[in-house]
């Protein structure tokens, strides 16, 4: 019953009672011998490259129970958006998606479930994914101190472990059996500006132009649930949008680009084409009598579409294509773990008729029949539910976790039969392993309040030790009022995020970046106009997530594996390898302290030089401390309204004592899958100090695009005798200024062009 099959010199799998069923999990078979493992009755011992040693001891009873033993000074790191700390240890989890306004430890489950951590400590890196979309429970050490146990709500098992020399192998195989992350198109990597709900054309296009006006630099206004026509998917509110066309282009006059809100609920009323089409081809969930599953959400009763039927994804990505080709750039995957507020019964058609016609609060419905809420997310209490999986029933219990993924590929076949040779945008609050190689995530409804902003960085750290790297909170909170100190320091911390969107509730106090006043909106400004001059560094960090897997924001034990002392920090992390963010998360807070590991650091903002080890450093409400490490560099832009707008010029600022290499990435104006085809730019250099000489050799990597930029400077942040400079062999002229030194050269003459 159970099998232990070593797989690659990376990957050994352990299969517990085989079973043919859904898998989401790439097998890379190739010889090895690195695996030693030995199975006696339900005791399976492992050992990996001599090195590693990991004990399974397995229980098969009506689901499957599973232990295995934890080094005393193990980290397990992964388990997605969990809030939690980084350090996932001596915790319960509970996969199952829900939707879950609680973001504090309390609040497990969450919207989103990916069954994959890793156990780490100086000596070894070893990841563990469970290949199940049903319930499974985590307990990293309740029970038992040393002790992982899990139970998995299933009569079988496919269990992967992953060992590599470090947490970036890790995440490198990790991503080659689960899909690489997509490559967005450039707007992505801007600022969203999103609230629930701009309520009318006017308001949308008032944002708009206030951020032009204002210049603050933004990418992306959102669309919540009320543009749509009582509230179904793919309808507008003729009221409110009385011309979505017009509105369409003057956002694109304005460089702006529109993303929309989706629910997963589809309101079951006959007449409305996206129901009707889908009953038509039996397209929704059902109970095992055949009936439709029926739940409340905002449309009222709602009928939810079954993704796991290919018929279905065909349909649905009609639906979105057609959606898409009216000019709209993005989607937004709401309530699809899937939620709902109440399952339906006939007591409660009456009082929800109520609701609609505003004559009742939704709250006081709810809380009317908050017997019922248990059943708040399908499945969570046993219903039988079904699916129709390639003509054969499959229980909803079976593929929970996993609706929303097929929910999101589905979407994104939508974008590609819009047009072919344009990038995609999904945002989905809820997921499951592999939703990296379509959507970018955001954590769902945190509050105005520290805590939730203190929780966003190991909850996105921890996405992107699950193969998520294209992950962003709520900016400023959603629900509840933020402050101005708050709202900034949150914009700070948020222009790191690799989705960098502010968001907030109906009910809340204004969260857009003017909202209290010019000194507040300046700080705010300024925030974002740090992202927008990173903008070439970030979009070569999510060409290399794209690549390796590898995700954008990273925690310290991450770059630095082998230095225990920042395996447990998750209040500052790394943008890349060569940035250290570390924000300011209290309130009336001018100074933190730092954990800075090896190397030496600068500080960006004031030139000075920190050494290794804890730092106490200031920060006044201006600030957030930003560290560059020594011998690397970032790219740097001119900032500009959109983050379309062709890169001018390229500053790479290094702190340079040795050695840097450096590579600049560019392709199309980042819209297309040209680069798939090889069309892009790569040049790499390589910086260097040698005495009082500065050696800059240059290596074109890829020239089958022309990039938009012609000059590159290089800028030496730090102070550094040179007295001469020399470009690929000869001499070149550089300039001092302000302490600072500068060589710069022309791109097209240095290709010879
Ligand atoms: O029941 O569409 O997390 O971002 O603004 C709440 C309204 C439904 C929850 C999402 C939030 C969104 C809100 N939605």
């Amino acid at each position: 019953m159970i099998k232990v099959v070593p797989l690659n010199d990376n990957i050994l799998k352990i299969v517990i009672n085989e079973k043919e069923s859904l898998s989401f999990v790439k097998e890379i078979k190739k010889e090895t011998n690195l695996w030693d493992y030995n199975i006696k009755e339900n005791e399976i011992k492992i050992i990996w490259n001599k090195e590693y040693k990991i004990n399974f001891k397995v229980f098969i009873k009506d689901h499957i129970e599973i232990f295995h033993d934890v080094e005393e000074n193990d980290r397990i790191y992964g388990l997605g958006e969990k809030y939690a700390r980084l350090n996932r240890r001596y915790k319960r989890f509970h996969m199952w998606n829900v939707d879950q306004q609680i973001h504090l430890p309390s609040g497990d489950p969450t919207y989103l479930s990916i069954p994959f951590y890793i156990l780490a400590n100086p000596k070894k890196f070893l990841g563990i994914l469970i290949d199940y979309a049903g319930y499974i429970y985590i307990d990293t050490g309740v029970r038992n101190l040393n002790e992982v146990f899990i139970k998995i709500k299933s009569d079988y098992a496919r269990i992967y472990l992953i060992a590599g020399k470090n947490l970036k192998e890790i995440l490198r195989c990790y991503s080659e059996m689960t899909g690489k992350p997509f490559l967005p198109p450039k707007w992505a990597l801007g600022y969203h500006q999103s609230r629930y709900s701009y309520m009318n054309q006017d308001e949308v296009l008032e944002i708009a132009s206030e951020f032009r006006k204002r210049k603050i630099p933004c990418d992306a206004i959102y669309l919540d649930i009320h543009h749509m026509n009582e509230f179904k998917n793919f309808t507008w509110d003729s009221k409110r949008f009385p011309n979505p066309k017009e509105m369409i282009e003057k956002l694109k006059d304005l460089k702006i680009k529109l993303v929309t809100i989706v629910n997963a609920g589809i309101k079951a009323s006959k007449g409305y084409a996206v129901y009707d089409k889908l009953k038509e081809i039996d397209g929704f969930i059902k109970y095992s009598n055949n009936e439709t599953f029926l739940g409340i959400v905002w449309p009222g009763i709602c009928a939810f579409p079954d993704f796991l039927n290919e018929k279905v994804r065909k349909l649905w990505s009609y639906f979105i294509s057609e959606w898409l080709n009216q000019g709209i750039d993005g989607i937004w995957l709401d309530m699809n773990e899937p939620s709902i507020f109440l399952i339906l019964n006939k007591d409660m058609e009456k009082e929800f008729e109520k609701v609609l016609n505003n004559e009742l609060s939704l709250f006081s419905f709810v809380s009317k029949f908050s017997t019922n809420l248990i059943n708040k997310n399908i499945g969570y209490v046993k219903i039988d539910t079904f699916h129709n999986l390639n003509g054969s029933k499959i229980h909803h219990d079976e593929v929970h976790n996993a609706y929303p993924l097929f929910q999101i590929i589905s979407t994104y076949e939508g974008f590609i039969k819009s047009n072919s040779n344009k990038r995609s945008f999904i945002l989905s609050r809820s997921g499951f392993i592999g939703i990296q190689r379509y959507a970018a995530v955001w954590t769902g409804d945190n509050q105005a309040d520290w805590s939730h902003m203190e929780i966003s960085a190991p909850q996105l750290l921890s996405l992107g030790l699950s193969g998520n790297s294209f992950v962003g909170a709520d900016i400023g909170g959603f629900s509840d009022d933020a402050d101005p100190e708050l709202l900034i320091r949150w914009f700070q911390l948020g222009a790191f995020y690799p989705l960098f969107r502010n968001h907030s509730d109906i009910n809340s106090r204004r969260k857009e970046p003017w909202v209290f006043g010019e000194e507040v909106e300046s700080m705010i400004k300024e925030a974002i106009n740090l992202r927008y001059k990173l903008l070439p560094y970030l979009y070569k960090l999510f060409v290399d997530s794209y690549r390796e897997g590898l995700p954008i924001i990273r925690p310290l034990c991450l770059e630095f594996p082998f230095d225990e002392n920042c395996y447990d920090i998750d209040d500052e992390f790394m943008l890349g390898d060569s940035l250290l963010v570390a924000p300011i998360l209290n309130p009336g807070s001018k100074a933190r302290a730092v954990c800075l590991p090896e190397n030496k650091w600068l500080n960006l903002w004031n030139g000075k030089i920190y050494k290794k080890g804890w730092n106490f450093v200031e920060a006044d409400l201006k600030t957030i401390p930003v560290f560059l490490k020594e011998n690397s560099a970032i790219i740097t832009t001119n900032v500009k309204e959109s983050a379309e707008e062709p890169w001018d010029k390229i500053t790479i600022e290094t702190f340079l004592t040795k050695n840097v290499n450096v590579k600049i990435y560019d392709d199309d104006d980042g819209i297309t899958f040209n680069y798939k085809k090889g069309e892009f730019f790569e040049i790499e250099l390589n910086i260097k100090k040698e005495k009082n000489k500065l050696k800059i050799n240059t290596n074109i990597l890829n020239d089958k695009f022309e990039p938009s930029f012609n000059k590159i400077e290089v800028k030496i942040l730090n102070k550094i005798n040179i007295e001469r400079a020399f470009l690929n062999n000869k001499e070149y002229d550089f300039s001092k200024h302000e302490g600072f030194i500068f060589l710069e050269f022309d791109l097209k003459e240095l290709m010879g062009k």
